[in-house]
């Protein structure tokens, strides 16, 4: 990788992951793109462009422009919002991917786009869930996802893109919050432990899905781009995961540090729903076995990091 274009860059991932890859590659080697524009050290500490996805020659042209040589396709609707406007996530998601696609196939790029465990569905097994099972979700989220893996694996097959994913599991981050999301409570609950010492949950007790800290991510991504080829097996997309808790577990975590925390319920059936039809947890050993995928955070460490980190923002935001 040594000019990476990167669609999507304002959003959860893309908000560290356009700085990880700027401190790696040089800050003029990576191009972020974003539908909006915001006031944001993405913005400011690089080249950035205003690109919608869904205008297949706005993402040719930007390409061509910096003369790109990897292409980070981040930008999507997350699973409850797609569930509420399924038709525009259809187009956004599979549009916008066919189209970084294309490019990447014309100016022989290597590609990255992340897949999720919304690609599983209530007949998937639950527990351990395997790379390879059945994959019949039941959320547009879902379908574009599964329908995402296999476009990515035809690409390669076809044209020969160098086009790789993984699974994402819940992503937490004090950084950029998620949108739209089902596993956004694991994000929220955080914020609303420091900022009133209690949460409500959409999301009910037992629910287990599996969740990550965003430097597992950030590392996940950028260590099966550098991967050696030859060595993968699978490529759209491996399973990972760091941890699998429910929300009583993640409000227990929260006590070691805030003794006071309560949380209590007010479920939302779409997203519950859309929670109990994903696994309890899934098996990463193909990304380890392949390209030697090890998260460093468990619901611990990563506990801890967040209260100190979160609590050090939403100071400074008090005080400025
Ligand atoms: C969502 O909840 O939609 C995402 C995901 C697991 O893909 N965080």
């Amino acid at each position: 990788m040594k000019k990476i274009f990167v669609t999507g860059a304002l959003g959860q991932i893309g908000s560290e992951l356009v700085m990880k890859l700027r401190d790696i590659y040089g800050y003029d080697n990576v191009i972020a793109s974003d539908i909006r524009k915001t006031d944001s050290d993405v913005v400011h500490s690089g080249p950035f462009e205003m690109v919608d996805v869904t205008d297949s020659k706005a993402i040719f042209d930007i390409a061509k422009k910096y003369e790109v040589d990897t292409i980070m396709h981040l930008a999507a609707l997350l699973s409850a919002t797609a569930e509420k406007k399924p038709l525009l996530a259809w187009n956004l998601n599979m549009g916008g991917l066919i189209n970084a696609l294309e490019v990447a196939r014309e100016l022989k790029c290597q590609f990255f786009t992340p897949s999720s465990i919304g690609a599983f569905g209530p007949t998937t097994p639950k527990n351990n869930t395997p790379q390879d099972t059945i994959q019949r979700p039941t959320t547009m989220y879902g379908v574009n996802k599964v329908a995402g893996e296999l476009l990515c694996d035809y690409y390669y097959e076809k044209f020969g893109v160098d086009t790789r994913g993984v699974r994402f599991p819940g992503l937490i981050s004090y950084v950029a919050p998620p949108g739209g999301g089902t596993t956004d409570y694991a994000v929220e609950i955080y914020y609303e432990a420091i900022k009133s010492g209690k949460y409500t949950s959409y999301i009910a007790p037992d629910t287990y899905m599996d969740m990550m800290y965003m430097p597992d991510a950030l590392k996940a991504i950028i260590t099966l781009m550098e991967a050696d080829s030859s060595r993968l097996k699978h490529r759209n997309a491996f399973n990972i995961t760091a941890m699998s808790f429910e929300p009583e577990e993640l409000a227990a975590a929260i006590r070691k540090h805030i003794p006071d925390f309560t949380i209590d319920y007010d479920v939302d059936p779409v997203r519950q729903a859309i929670a109990e039809s994903w696994p309890n947890f899934i098996d990463a050993t193909a990304a380890k076995e392949e390209w030697g995928f090890e998260a460093d955070y468990d619901l611990v460490r990563m506990t801890k990091d967040m209260l100190e980190k979160l609590s050090q923002k939403l100071l400074s935001k008090e005080i400025q």
